[in-house]
């Protein structure tokens, strides 16, 4: 019995719905009985062949393109099926159903998510940040965010981290061997210039570590909440920021009810805008809920807006309820600098100073400052051009990296150098950057990774 890693696995490779085209896909080590018991034939290998894609009885099911894809040249690695027909879901599944009743004798099974792809990683076909860019690729949700992707699939994000494991990979050598020659080692070190080496790649980690906290800040945007006392213009806020009337705005205190978001590109990073309830005490009971889930959504916050009206400052008792949000918004948020008092509604009152950031969302006046204060507090100062699309996980190994690399780096100055010592970080902080590509990596991590993916990929 083949591992559940090894059977053959088959899958819609395309999105559910209607389209033109459809495509089931199978992947397995031998998949000869499959094609010939659907596409009646035998396949000359890469090459489409117009067949009918046969039922049990012999009837056709549909009529389309089939290409065979032998083993090792395939997305996967190994043996693999592309059925191209009609892009109806009905079809489709009749087709889907059709390979798994063929492949029954081979233990043909419907694929997990992501299990095409993983099969790919397990061949050798991409590493896992490569792997991992292939996801990325298709949940793109800006130009720039599919453009880095896409260098990243292609191994641009991969080499940068070979590059860097191999000057380690030499440095290490130099430190082993002298571990060897105990008598000599100081003397050794310094004719190479290991201090010096490691210097160099202290500082191709640090730029490495740059831009891919850049690149996983392209993934992941920051989420900004925009919060304050009703009526201050919250909803016309983010309608300004999205260019679209999505939250319903009225001169009526309290229209907000639930929370409303939108995403939103700026420079490419981005940005998920949420517009909450205006906070007030209420005995409206579908309020008090809207209001509780802004408090909520004001703790996961990256970054407040926190909204004022400018026409009203000045009025004692809408100052007191500001104090009083103010009073309860968390200090992590004002201590981390990412609260930001924005004050509204500056075409009805042009003569009114105040702290922060000035704004009209009706006349759109001070929204490029605002847009351009957001990239700030996300600390985003690339330009997309050239960047790698990464992930939190890839930042924190290059982190575990940085920090293994700062003890070898106290040990190699030391007046006296413990050099097991200083081996050993230098091993530690090679098996941190090998999580990044999976050279190093727990079987749970590989499953928590794939299972993000879609079915079929
Ligand atoms: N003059 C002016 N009026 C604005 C501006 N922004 C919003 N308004 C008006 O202020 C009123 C309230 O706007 P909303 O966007 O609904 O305010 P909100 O903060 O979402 O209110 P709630 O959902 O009730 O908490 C509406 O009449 C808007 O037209 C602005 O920049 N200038
Ligand atoms: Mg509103």
């Amino acid at each position: 019995m083949l591992s559940r890693r090894q059977d053959p696995i088959v899958a819609v490779a395309t999105a559910p719905g209607r389209g033109a085209v459809g495509i089931v896909r199978a992947s397995g080590r031998d998949l000869t009985l499959l094609i010939e018991a659907v596409c009646g034939r035998s396949l000359a290998a890469r090459h489409a062949t117009f067949v009918p894609f046969r039922a049990g009885d012999g009837s056709a099911i549909d009529q389309g393109l089939a290409i065979h894809f032998p083993a090792p040249h395939s997305y996967t690695g190994e043996d693999v099926l592309e059925l191209q027909a009609h892009g109806g879901p009905v079809v489709l599944q009749l087709l889907l159903a059709r390979c798994l009743e063929v492949g029954a004798g081979i233990g043909l099974r419907l694929a997990e998510p992501g299990e095409f792809t993983q099969r790919a990683y397990l061949n050798d076909k991409l590493d896992l940040a490569q792997a991992e860019a292939v996801s990325d690729l298709i949940d793109a949700s800006t130009e720039a965010a599919a453009r880095s992707a896409s260098r990243s699939l292609a191994g641009g994000f991969s080499a940068e981290v070979h590059a860097l494991r191999d000057r380690l990979i030499t440095l290490r050598m130099l430190v082993e061997a002298t571990l060897d020659f105990p008598e000599e080692e100081i003397d050794f070190l310094q004719k190479a210039d290991a201090r010096g080496q490691l210097a160099r790649i202290v500082e191709q980690l640090d730029a490495l570590l740059d831009r891919t906290r850049q690149g996983a800040l392209l993934r992941e945007g920051i989420k900004v909440v925009i919060a304050g006392q009703p009526n201050v213009g919250k909803s016309s806020l983010l309608n300004a920021l999205a260019g679209a009337e999505l939250a319903i705005v009225t001169p009526i205190p309290g229209t907000t009810r639930d929370k409303v978001s939108e995403t939103i590109q700026i420079e490419g990073v981005p940005v998920h805008v949420i517009d909450t309830a205006g906070l007030r005490e209420t005995h409206d009971e579908v309020e008090r809920i809207g209001v509780e889930r802004s408090w909520a959504e004001i703790e996961g916050a990256d970054a407040l807006l926190f909204l004022h009206d400018l026409t009203r400052l000045g009025e004692p008792a809408y100052d007191a309820a500001d104090a009083a949000i103010a009073a309860r918004l968390p200090a992590a948020l004002a201590q981390a600098g990412r609260l930001v008092p924005v004050f509204n509604k500056a075409d009805a009152a042009p003569a009114k100073r105040a702290q922060g950031l000035v704004v009209s969302a009706k006349t759109g006046a001070g929204l490029d400052g605002l847009r351009r204060r957001l990239l700030e507090l996300a600390g985003w100062h690339a330009s997309p051009e050239g960047l790698f699309i990464a992930r939190t996980r890839h930042v924190q190994a290059l982190r575990r990296t940085s920090e293994h690399l700062t003890l070898a780096r106290a040990q190699a100055e030391s007046a006296d150098p413990a050099l097991d010592l200083l081996a050993e970080e230098l091993r530690l902080a090679q098996m941190a950057l090998g999580e990044i590509t999976g050279e190093f990596s727990a079987d749970d991590l590989l499953g928590e990774i794939f299972s993000r993916f879609c079915i079929g990929k």
